[in-house]
């Protein structure tokens, strides 16, 4: 077996090699009828948030409109996505959940 020369692979080949996996936001949107407590459960059980981060973020929020729980991988952040719309359909409520390329 002959080995190529490093030089003799495509440039555009060997980028695609090196990129990193494209990371995505998870996004809680805000809405008038999901309670704020219910939002604090979800950032705790889903985003491993302590109780000031939480509830720091919900007021995010509920001020600004949106705001980031966190950074991850395609697949992760699907989950992420999926199962904090799945809860909260469960108990009743319309909090929206979101991902997006950073
Ligand atoms: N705006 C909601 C209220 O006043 C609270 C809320 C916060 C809803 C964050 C959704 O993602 C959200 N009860």
């Amino acid at each position: 077996m002959s080995v190529q020369p490093v030089e003799h692979i495509e440039p555009q080949a060997a980028e695609t090699e090196l990129k990193p996996p494209p990371l995505f936001k998870v996004l809680l949107l805000n809405d008038d009828f999901t309670p704020m407590d219910f939002v604090v459960e979800v950032l705790q059980r889903f985003f491993h948030m302590n109780t000031e981060r939480a509830v720091a973020i919900m007021l995010k929020v509920h001020h600004e409109g949106m705001a980031v729980c966190g950074v991850f991988p395609k697949d992760i952040a699907a989950t992420k996505v999926a199962q904090v719309t799945e809860f909260a359909r469960k108990h009743g409520h319309p909090l929206a959940c979101t991902m997006e390329e950073v």
